[in-house]
């Protein structure tokens, strides 16, 4: 087992991380911007290496100085968190380079789950469904026309280099394709460097539902049943829950064996998701694997009862998994607290938190980095805590939930406390009736 593990990420994640670590025994490194010095990451790890200036770039991006924070502290291992480095097949490398442990898939496993077409055409060799389209790089805009009047419109222009939906255009007849395709392809330039963009049908009102996975260096890979992540705004999960409201056993039993196939594929090792478009006849889609820890690992610990950061861990140590799929025992929701202003467009609202009040009480988990007193630094994400609710059925998880938000008090900035607190009482979330569509005409009050 590793001796010390170096944290390269900031917040409530690298808390997490030194959480587990502690439990196992394993001493941690934390690393640190000048904007984080008063960081709970910093004051929790047993060393902690600043790391450059505020912005990521200077920091928690810069993979030379993060090298240089490992070695000075003799760490074995380096957890990636999420975001920043995590899917970064470069780090990955230069961490093995270095004769230090990258706690998560090999380089090769970024890169072949990095580019969308590469992992496409992986799942369609191993058998995983995906959505109908054309297959590789669109090469001209008369093999557009031709490959959108086959599967017929509406259709989506995706970048191979993309993910998360960046960089994404829908298209919803032929007069449209080809300033969407002449858009899609800068974009996509702009953003990734790489101009190559792919065209799926159109899934209307599509489901997100992800499947985490398992997987060891033996070949082995379980899964570890579903989040559901429908409840998004502009490709931000602001709540995910497990299990699925849409979820039967039938489609569990279809979708987690279609995941383990997606692992087998390329022989994934770590913790990692599956994530699937599934529309209103239970047809299910890949869309994408992410090879790292995600924001919403807690609902699927709380509902299985599994540290998942420990899981990795043992992995990445060499460890093998158990090899057998895990079903939800209880019902989990994670209402992400973000400093947005959910009356102003959800706007950052980075500053100090003058009062704060955490919720606690049975079935209640809060991940948090956050103190009163803490200034939240305007460089980084704006999530400060994850509340997570647990309880035998959906309806008591959805109560709980609405308690311990009434129970919590920040004050000093905006929080999406109200948001989420209205959420916990509309009738279309609580019917567990919804689609990704649902917050585009959810209107706070
Ligand atoms: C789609 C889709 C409909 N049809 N692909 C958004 C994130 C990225 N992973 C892919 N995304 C989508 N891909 C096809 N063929 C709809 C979305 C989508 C979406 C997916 C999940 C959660 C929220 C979403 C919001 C808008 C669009």
């Amino acid at each position: 087992m590793f001796k010390k593990i170096l944290i390269a990420n900031r917040g409530e994640i690298a808390l997490r991380v030194i959480r587990t670590c502690r439990e196992m025994g394993i001493k941690t490194v934390a690393v640190y911007s000048t904007a984080d010095k008063d960081s709970l990451h910093v004051k929790f790890a047993d060393e902690a290496v600043c790391i450059g200036k505020p912005a990521s770039a200077e920091s928690y991006l810069n993979m030379a100085h993060i090298m240089a924070a490992a070695e000075i502290t003799n760490a074995d291992a380096i957890h990636p968190g999420y975001g920043f480095l995590a899917e970064n097949a470069k780090f990955a490398k230069i961490c093995g380079d270095h004769g230090i442990k990258f706690i998560g898939p090999t380089p090769e496993m970024i890169d072949a789950m990095g580019d969308k077409i590469t992992a496409k055409d992986t799942m369609i060799k191993a058998g995983v469904p995906v959505v109908p389209g054309g297959g590789g790089l669109l090469q001209s805009i008369e093999e557009a026309k031709s490959i959108a009047k086959e599967i017929g419109y509406p259709v989506i222009l995706k970048a191979t280099a993309g993910g998360g939906g960046k960089g994404m255009r829908i298209v919803w007849e032929e007069s449209e394709l080809e300033r969407n395709l002449d858009m899609a392809k800068t974009e996509a330039a702009a953003a990734f460097k790489n101009d190559g963009v792919y065209m799926e049908k159109f899934v209307e009102e599509p489901r997100h539902i992800e499947i985490q996975v398992a997987g060891d260096q033996y070949g082995t890979a379980c899964h570890l049943s579903e989040r559901d992540c429908s409840i998004q705004r502009r490709h931000q999960k602001l709540v995910e829950e497990s299990p699925s409201p849409f979820m039967t056993d039938e489609l569990r039993d279809k979708m987690g064996a279609a995941a383990i196939k997606a692992c087998n594929a390329i022989n994934y090792e770590g913790v990692g998701t599956i994530e699937f478009l599934v529309d209103k006849h239970r047809n299910f889609y890949f869309m994408e694997m992410n090879t790292r820890i995600q924001v919403e690992h807690c609902v699927t610990e709380e509902v299985i009862n599994y540290d998942l950061i420990k899981e990795q861990i043992k992995i990445a140590a060499g460890e093998k998994v158990s090899g057998k799929n895990y079903l939800p025992q209880m019902c989990a929701i994670e209402c992400r607290i973000n400093a947005e202003d959910p009356y102003n467009d959800f706007r950052p609202s980075p500053g100090k938190i003058t009062v704060l009040h955490t919720p606690g009480g049975h079935g209640v988990r809060v991940d948090s980095h956050v103190y009163a007193g803490y200034v939240i630094p305007p460089y980084y994400d704006s999530m400060i805590a994850k509340l997570i609710a647990v309880a035998q059925t959906r309806k008591e998880a959805i109560d709980t939930m609405s308690r311990a938000l009434s129970e919590y008090v920040i004050e000093g900035v905006k929080t999406t406390i109200p948001f989420h607190q209205q959420l916990m009482r509309d009738e279309n979330f609580i019917s567990g009736n919804f689609t990704t569509k649902f917050l585009e005409t959810f209107k706070l009050k």
